[in-house]
């Protein structure tokens, strides 16, 4: 895996609370540490609008065995979240406004 290709498009919920469905885009770098021989996962996920694509924010987390789940509303906000979960941690994403 070079890094560079995602790895994981899902469609997710509505993030952007115009009412159409969006996209999550995940991509994960591996690299191993050789200090301490353990293994690093960076992995920077991503929403876009998915009628055109644009940007509607991203995440960078680090982590072993990272994976992206796109959620229903969980904050109430009406608009869908997302969740992230690394080998000891789930993080709940969303969209913010600016
Ligand atoms: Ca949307
Ligand atoms: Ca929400």
């Amino acid at each position: 895996m070079s890094g560079t290709a995602p790895n994981l498009i899902v469609s997710a919920g509505d993030l952007d609370e115009d009412e159409r469905g969006d996209v999550l885009v995940m991509m994960t770098m591996s690299e191993l540490d050789m200090t301490t021989f353990t293994t690093n996962t960076a992995a920077r996920l991503m929403a876009k609008r998915g009628r055109n694509g644009e940007p509607l924010w991203e995440e960078s987390v680090t982590g072993m065995d990272l994976s992206a789940l796109p959620a229903s509303d969980l904050n109430g906000d009406e608009i869908a979240d997302v969740l992230l979960g690394s080998h000891d941690l789930v993080y709940a994403l969303g969209y913010r406004e600016e």
